[in-house]
């Protein structure tokens, strides 16, 4: 799916998206689910690939033709797979899709959420320049997002931040380095301190918790994790080292919504802020992210745009709209709250992959 713009971050630049989605019969009913990850291993080492490997080869032999209850049951089934995390969560998704309608409940509903909007922002890759980098900021902040991240990498950190912040001084700004520096690089991050951002993301290393506490003593900036939190253990340890402040929750990096709604939990009673991540997913994805997000501990707006800020076809029929207090409204209806444009989808279909059980 062609990207309105380009998205570049510190690991690469992607003007299109491949996506692996899932949709499981059942009683019936059809439930649709999105595996998150990209054609290239830069967000973690997964791509559609992987995704495509571990569903025919693994998941979908373990669950076609089971009798699976809920979502911890469908995680006991395949909790003999190591990591493929995004893979995993995309079939939890259409699982909790299929729950959903057969409840005639939405998701926010099965989760407990309260919201019926959530608070979002927009999150701003690296532009070829700073000049450019702040006409974009301005654009979205015109269009009414009042919440901006932007990428950042060596080179293109402090400048860039410093020139947003001089244009709004108001505004609220946060950064995400995925995972491009080291401890070494404490000074030249520095400044980053000066510039009132609500929070810096993942600066180091996934495998680093340890690195971030010892980052988290030198910043009265929150130091928030996105990469180095792949599941509900992960955030306890990051909890207990104190290697952050808040945390960036994505479904698809931690296994599925049921260990998305686990993490909620564990920072909530921790006092640890949360806030919902987004990996510039179709209307699929993005349904889920607003029903996740519509728990109380998110408290920060998630990285959950308008649909036009990320494609101009979409594959669901539904396209979510910012609202002018800078919110989207979490669907209502039973599930995810989405049907499929088949034609839309039947345009961007590459490969399709059909799986019957024995009866
Ligand atoms: O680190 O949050 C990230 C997109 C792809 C991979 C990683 C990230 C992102 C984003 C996009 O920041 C957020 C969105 O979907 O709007
Ligand atoms: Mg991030």
């Amino acid at each position: 799916m062609p990207l309105v713009s380009p998205f570049e971050t510190s690991f690469g630049r992607e003007t299109d998206r491949e996506c692996v989605l899932v949709e499981i019969q059942s009683e019936g009913l059809t439930g649709y689910g999105e595996c998150v990850a990209s054609r290239d291993p830069g967000y973690n080492y997964e791509t559609t690939g992987t995704n495509l490997h571990i569903l025919s080869d693994f998941i979908i032999p373990l669950v076609l033709g089971k009798d699976i209850k809920d979502a911890a049951d469908f995680q006991a089934f395949v909790s003999g797979i190591r990591g493929h995390h995004l893979a995993k969560a995309g079939v939890e998704m259409a699982i909790w899709d299929l729950l959903g309608k057969r409840s005639g409940k939405p998701l926010r509903e099965l989760f407990g959420g309260k919201r019926e909007k959530v608070e979002v922002g927009v999150s701003v890759g690296i532009q070829s320049t700073t000049p450019g980098l702040v006409r974009s900021v301005t654009d979205y902040v015109d269009q009414g997002y009042a919440r901006v991240k932007i990428k950042i990498k060596p080179g293109r950190d402090v400048e860039d931040a410093s020139a947003v912040r001089r244009e709004f001084p108001k505004l609220r700004l946060q950064v995400d380095a995925n995972s491009a520096y080291t401890l070494d690089d404490v000074n030249r991050l520095k400044p980053m301190d000066a510039l009132d951002l609500l929070l810096i993301e993942q600066p180091l290393f996934e495998d680093d918790i340890w690195d971030h506490h010892k980052l988290q003593e030198q910043f009265k900036t929150p130091i928030c994790l996105d990469e180095s939190v792949v599941s509900p253990r992960h955030a306890r340890y990051a909890i207990e080292m104190k290697a952050c402040r808040i945390i960036n929750i994505k479904a698809g990096r931690l296994g599925g919504l049921s260990q998305a709604i686990m993490v909620h939990d564990l920072c909530a009673e921790n006092q640890m802020p949360v806030w919902c991540g987004g990996m510039l997913e179709t209307g699929i994805g993005r349904a889920s992210n607003l029903a996740l997000a519509s728990l109380p501990n998110f408290v920060l707006p998630g990285d959950i745009s308008a649909s036009d800020r990320y494609y101009s076809r979409d594959v669901t029929n539904e396209t979510f709209t910012l609202n002018p207090d800078s919110t989207i409204t979490v669907p209502n209806g039973p599930g995810l709250g989405i049907t499929v444009n088949d034609d839309a989808l039947k345009s961007f279909t590459m490969n399709k992959v059909s799986f019957v059980a024995n009866s």
